[in-house]
């Protein structure tokens, strides 16, 4: 059984053996969370991505963690929100199902994801958050793992909320902590 949990915190500080950016086509950093793991990763990390060329919306590359807790970071883009009809909800779930296959194929026991898209990229919190729950549910499920953990990381109250009222209406069990 993999256990589900949310948590409202800062995702860099996680001991995690994975932790999810949400990064954009370039990844070569940015704001909000982006920056926030390049900064506590170190510069070795945007030497790493550097190499990568980019990545297309709605998949998924993996680097080393570097000088954050997490061994691993996963690059996820999700789609930018242009209302809804240009297929942003098959992308976010994409991002998500391409994460977790790399985790699966690195042997990742925990992994934390962060609020894909929700921040500066502008997809409705409540909707993402129901397809983030969606696709984690439907890969535990279908597909061969080895995860103990995954968590929703929150910044903050109304993305746990979000996460919590997806969760309940999916009829899981699940527990929330607050780190820090
Ligand atoms: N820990 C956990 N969650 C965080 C943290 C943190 N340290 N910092 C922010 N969040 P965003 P996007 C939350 O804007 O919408 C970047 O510039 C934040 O509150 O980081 O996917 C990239 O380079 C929000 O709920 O990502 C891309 O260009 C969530 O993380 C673009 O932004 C996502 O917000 C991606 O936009």
């Amino acid at each position: 059984m993999t256990r589900l949990e949310v948590c409202r915190g800062d995702i860099t500080k996680l001991e995690v053996d994975a932790i999810v950016n949400a990064a954009n086509e370039s990844l070569l950093g940015g704001g909000g969370v982006d920056g926030a793991i390049h900064r506590a990763a170190g510069p070795e990390l945007l030497a790493e991505t550097r190499r990568l060329g980019g990545c297309p919306t709605g998949e998924a590359r993996i680097t080393k963690g570097y000088r954050l807790p997490a061994t691993w970071v996963i690059h996820a883009v999700g789609p930018v929100w242009r209302g809804g009809n240009a297929n942003e909800d098959n992308l976010l779930s994409s991002a998500h199902e391409h994460s977790l296959r790399l985790a699966a194929e690195h042997g990742v026991r925990s992994i934390a994801f962060p609020a894909i898209s929700t921040g500066v990229y502008g997809f409705p919190k409540e909707r993402a958050a129901r397809i983030a729950v969606g696709t984690v549910r439907r890969f535990l499920r279908e597909r061969e793992h080895d995860l103990e953990r995954v968590i929703f990381c929150c910044f903050d109250e109304s993305c746990v909320r979000a996460h919590e009222q997806a969760l309940e209406e999916a009829g899981e069990e699940f527990e929330t902590w607050r780190a820090g």
